[in-house]
């Protein structure tokens, strides 16, 4: 009998996964020998020989302590570096990140393996990691979309099927080793079909209940669980990024789970979900914690064992990052927001610092300047008085932010956000000369351009520079901008980069932007500099589309397609009188406005305000003006003698003044009318 039981609630479910201890797990991946093994991941020494340490190099592995052997200055690598990744079995014995070597081994001289990063260019190469990385989170991906389909298909089959497999699944890459899903969607259909008739509302609840209750065994719930359990909800964010023995590969708890069970699972036993005792986003977030397990579960069992992931199930981002961090390792934690008793138990006695965006000096600021600890003593401060002390955005994110809310978006992004290439240089190896400047900034710059031309889909529209500077006086630092550390100040410059960037341009470009900020911390003086830290990144991805990136590009694209409906720019600069004929006048916007909108919008920072697309709207709007300003003519291919050499005069012209707004200062090229900016490149172009 057909019943429509199911109310059509919207729910979101959110997934943040962690992959546990993950350079650690990389290294086993490599070496199957190690698992289970207390092993440390070490920085190279860079006091030491900087000589090229491949990933198959057995000179890697500075300590094992099972062979009982130290490598101490063995060819030039040290033992004593900082641990920057520990496993579970090495925290179990007190090793933590940032010990260094030989205190680890005192800690656990018999069981433990130090093994150092692979080095190249005399730096770090962490491309062992980021191509696991990848790897993991397509696989995540594919069997996360494998147990939605198997719900569907074993419980509804044939009889109610819906056509799960063709739902997106969102999928942000959060960092290295994090990763969010957006399982709303699917959820959603799946909970509207399996709750439609009694006969598949008990299939989903033995679903759930199957393999001797594992669902149940193997989730938290947040807020349920025993003291002992809720130890490591108290631990610090600092004391988290270390890793503490309080987070022990076997986190399951007997008492926790009796009181799950008696307050969260037991419930399935009415005929339909509105006469059991759960809410649709209760059973929507049971449904996203069984989804979760059968995933982690496959890509663990995918790997032998090696992966194993920390996960949060919840309504948002905020939730769902918390709850991942609260059981580690191996283990996942179902947070409901709407439930009160969840977070006066679990969510206000966290320290605010557990909170996505608190954990830094933000936090440290809302704490000292509000006199609150808790995330409960947060949401005690009216929005009223959060307004009088932060701006209204921040104010109001504040305030959600204490009640558990969050909307913001799973974004569809698989791959990093920025590519990046850095390196520190402590006591006597600081940078002090321009010829070591060079140098340096031209390793970075080789190691993004490597990586930028390796992106088959998408390219950087921003090349980054970023330094860190020692012995600078405070009264300077003020002055300039950029943000003081405790011992020197770091800036960063950006500039826009054309699609096809060369080797060399990028190079160029990337030593540009450390000069001017060479320059203007120390004040155009000449005056000795010291760097301690630098990087060079490229960011701003867009998808490479052959007709859009450049002005050139465009050009040759037209060209080759032998259009007769074709559009060129002139020398003569006269006003185009009529509109273009259909097609013509995309063309027109993909090429000149989108040149108006990088200058415009790009440079002048101000994409919130005027964003790329509403500024191409405005473009087309005011068709004759931009189209007189840019001197466009249009007309068939074969009645007009096509002018490269100008379309190449333009694009660099284009680029310039790329560059050249670099060197306003930030605030005051916001400040700067967009169209101010786009007559100025206008009128560069037209002499
Ligand atoms: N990492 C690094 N330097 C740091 C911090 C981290 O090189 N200062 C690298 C090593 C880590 C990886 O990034 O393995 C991921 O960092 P996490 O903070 O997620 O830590 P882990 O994955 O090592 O441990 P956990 O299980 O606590 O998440």
């Amino acid at each position: 009998m057909e019943k429509a039981m199911y109310s059509k609630e919207k729910v979101r479910i959110i997934v943040h996964l962690d992959v546990d201890a993950f350079y650690v797990a990389a290294e086993r991946e490599l070496r199957k020998d190690w698992k289970g093994r207390p092993l440390a991941v070490s920085q190279y020494n860079p006091y030491g020989s900087l000589d090229e340490v491949g990933i198959n190099d057995p000179a890697r592995i500075l300590y094992d302590g099972e062979k009982g052997n130290i490598r101490v200055q063995q060819q030039g690598r040290n033992v004593n570096g900082s641990l920057i990744a520990v496993s579970y079995e090495a925290r179990a014995k007190n090793i933590q990140r940032n010990d260094r070597g030989l205190v680890a081994i005192q800690k656990c001289p018999n069981d433990l393996v130090i093994v150092q990063v692979p080095v190249s260019n005399g730096k770090a190469n962490l491309t062992m990691y980021r191509d696991a990385s990848q790897r993991l989170f397509s696989r995540l991906l594919a069997h996360m979309h494998q147990a939605v389909e198997e719900l569907s298909v074993d419980i509804i089959g044939g009889r109610n099927g819906t056509e799960t497999n063709n739902i997106h699944i969102s999928v942000e890459k959060a960092s290295i080793d994090e990763v969010y899903f957006d399982l709303s969607k699917p959820i959603e259909q799946l909970c509207e079909c399996l709750c439609k008739n009694e006969e598949n509302w008990i299939l989903l609840m033995d679903r759930l209940m199957r393999n001797n209750g594992e669902l149940k065994a193997k989730t938290t719930i947040g807020g349920l669980e025993s003291e002992k359990d809720m130890a490591t909800n108290r631990l610090s964010k600092n004391e988290i990024r270390k890793g503490s023995h309080l987070q022990t590969l076997d986190s399951s708890s007997s008492s926790s789970a009796d009181v799950a069970e008696q307050l969260w699972w037991r419930r399935g036993e009415g005929y339909s979900i509105n006469d059991s005792g759960w809410t649709v986003q209760e059973l929507s977030l049971a449904v996203g914690a069984w989804i979760t397990l059968q995933a982690r579960q496959a890509l663990t069992d995918e790997f032998d064992g090696v992966y194993t992931l920390a996960a949060g199930i919840s309504t948002n981002k905020t939730m769902a990052k918390l709850a991942s961090g609260l059981k580690k390792p191996n283990r996942q934690t179902l947070v409901n927001p709407a439930d009160k008793h969840t977070l006066q138990k679990l969510f206000h006695p966290l320290p605010i610092g557990r909170l996505r965006g608190l954990g830094g000096k933000f936090g440290d600021q809302v704490s000292k300047i509000l006199g609150v600890q808790t995330v409960g003593e947060l949401a005690q401060i009216p929005l009223r008085t959060m307004q009088q002390t932060f701006d209204e955005d921040k104010a109001l994110w504040l305030s959600e932010m204490a009640q558990g809310h969050c909307c913001d978006p799973v974004k569809d992004r698989t791959k990093s956000k920025r590519i990046g290439a850095g390196k520190t240089f402590q006591g006597h190896l600081s940078i002090r000369g321009y010829d070591s400047l060079r140098k340096w900034i031209g390793n970075l710059a080789l190691e993004v351009f490597g990586r930028v031309v390796a992106e088959e889909t998408r390219y950087p529209k921003t090349l980054t520079c970023w330094l860190h500077l020692q012995n600078v006086s405070d009264e300077r630092e003020n002055e300039k901008g950029g943000r003081n550390t405790n011992d020197g100040h770091a800036a960063s410059l950006s500039t826009s980069i054309p699609q096809n960037i060369t080797q060399s341009q990028c190079t160029n470009l990337a030593l540009k932007l450390a000069n001017q900020i060479i320059d203007r911390v120390t004040n155009k003086k000449n005056e000795a500099f010291s760097i301690i830290g630098m990087e060079v990144s490229a960011s701003n991805f867009v998808e490479k589309d052959e007709t859009q990136g450049t002005i050139l590009n465009a050009f040759r694209k037209q060209m080759s397609r032998q259009s007769t409906d074709f559009l060129v720019l002139d020398k003569t600069h006269e006003p185009l009188k009529k509109k273009p004929a259909t097609g013509t006048s995309s063309y027109l916007s993909s090429v000149t406005t989108k040149a108006q909108c990088s200058v415009a919008c790009t440079d002048t920072g101000s994409q919130k305000k005027i964003p790329e697309v509403s500024t191409v709207h405005r473009a087309k709007r005011s068709h004759s003006a931009v189209m007189a300003s840019t001197t466009v003519i249009g007309a068939p291919v074969d009645k007009i003698d096509v002018d490269m050499k100008y379309a190449q005069r333009l694009q660099e012209l284009f680029d310039k003044e790329h560059q050249a707004l670099q060197s306003i200062p930030k605030t005051k090229r916001r400040k700067m009318e967009s169209q101010q900016l786009i007559s100025s490149f206008l009128t560069k172009s037209s002499g």
